[in-house]
């Protein structure tokens, strides 16, 4: 074999740099959905500060859109899907995107409105998306989806508790008994759509310390911590038990796939989901987008907040108004 010049070379070693960086630079791509007016373009929105369009009454979303948000370095690129259940023929063609997308995407939103019990049509979404490729892919595939509860506001128990942060910032939080229904929800939904698909699935979270311990299921580097397998409650506990100082790493891995319960336009759960996401990114995306994590996420203007509460009180009697929680001057 003839040996290679100077000049080929420096050329392979440049083009090896160059594919190098390109790699280190390649965007994380999340795609975002689920039926039609569940919730997907509102939920982008609140958590980038977007403009994508949204509608209380028909369907909305009809071709992909992008949203392309800077990190610390690189790119975060959100596909907004068109929601399915809106005819068939449309319906047929979306399966196709988001089997594409589920291909494509480092991870997954799949949205269900919090507000239903019917599953079955998302569940055979997720069949007619997932029967073509084998068991492996399959949990490969599994492990990139988020199951987010939107809307979780519309629950019929409205009590939901707004606090005062400071002069401009609110923030909710469910009552007892909202958050109660929110916890067996998500619970439910878990058994429904990934129990079936637990074994082979990996949990990821980021590594903030030197973690090591002698155990064949969790692989680490400098940035992430891996567990092979779906990390379940009595896991959980066993493992915080064994390894205290660890508690916090395994808690991330255990939320990796909680459903996670939401409202954008309470602002609910957001950092949450916002951690869920860029832990299942993977090691680079960690220190890529960690500046997406702050507790701000969960805060909107107090003004706004009160502007979603509904409780007036009225004495029909006299046609006059007692109580209206907008007007309250806290
Ligand atoms: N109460 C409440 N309403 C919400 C929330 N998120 C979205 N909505 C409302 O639900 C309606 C539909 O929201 P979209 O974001 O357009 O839903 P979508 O899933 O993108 O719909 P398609 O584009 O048709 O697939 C809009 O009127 C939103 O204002 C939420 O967290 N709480
Ligand atoms: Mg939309």
């Amino acid at each position: 074999m003839q040996a290679l010049s100077q000049e080929q070379i420096e050329r392979l070693k440049k083009e090896a740099i160059e594919s190098f960086i390109k790699a280190a630079n390649a965007p994380f791509i999340v795609a975002v959905i689920g039926q039609t007016g569940v919730g997907k373009s509102s939920l982008i929105n609140a958590l980038f500060n977007t403009d994508l369009k949204t509608d209380p009454v028909k369907p909305c979303t009809m071709a992909i859109e992008k949203v392309v948000v800077k990190g610390n370095q690189g790119e975060l690129w959100f596909y907004d899907l068109p929601g399915i259940g809106e005819s068939e023929s449309a319906d047929a063609r979306y399966i196709e995107d988001y089997k594409q997308k589920l291909f494509e995407a480092d991870v997954v939103l799949w949205c269900l409105h919090c507000d239903s019990r019917s599953v079955t049509f998302d569940v055979s979404a997720l069949n007619k998306i997932l029967v073509s490729f084998s068991a492996e892919k399959q949990a490969q595939l599994m492990s990139k989806i988020t199951f987010v509860l939107t809307k979780a506001d519309t629950l019929s128990h409205p009590a939901w508790i707004l606090a005062k942060m400071d002069n401009t910032w609110g923030m909710f939080a469910p009552s007892k008994v909202t958050r109660d229904i929110l916890d067996k929800k998500a619970q439910y939904y878990q058994e429904t759509f990934l129990f079936p698909y637990r074994h082979g699935i990996v949990s990821r979270t980021y590594n903030d310390g030197n973690f090591k311990i002698d155990d064949p299921q969790f692989s680490w580097d400098t940035y992430s911590i891996v567990f092979q397998g779906f990390m379940d409650e009595p896991t959980l506990s066993q493992l915080k038990g064994k390894y205290p100082h660890y508690q916090e790493v395994f808690q991330r891995l255990y939320q990796n796939y909680q459903v996670v319960p939401c409202s954008s336009s309470f602002r609910y759960n957001l950092n949450k989901l916002m951690l869920v996401i860029v832990n299942k990114m993977g090691k680079e995306a960690i220190a890529r987008f960690n500046n997406f994590l702050n507790d701000q996420l969960d805060k909107l203007p107090f003004a706004k907040a009160k502007e979603y509460s509904n409780l007036i009180v009225i004495d029909p009697n006299k046609n006059r108004k007692l109580f209206d929680l907008t007007e309250t001057r806290i």
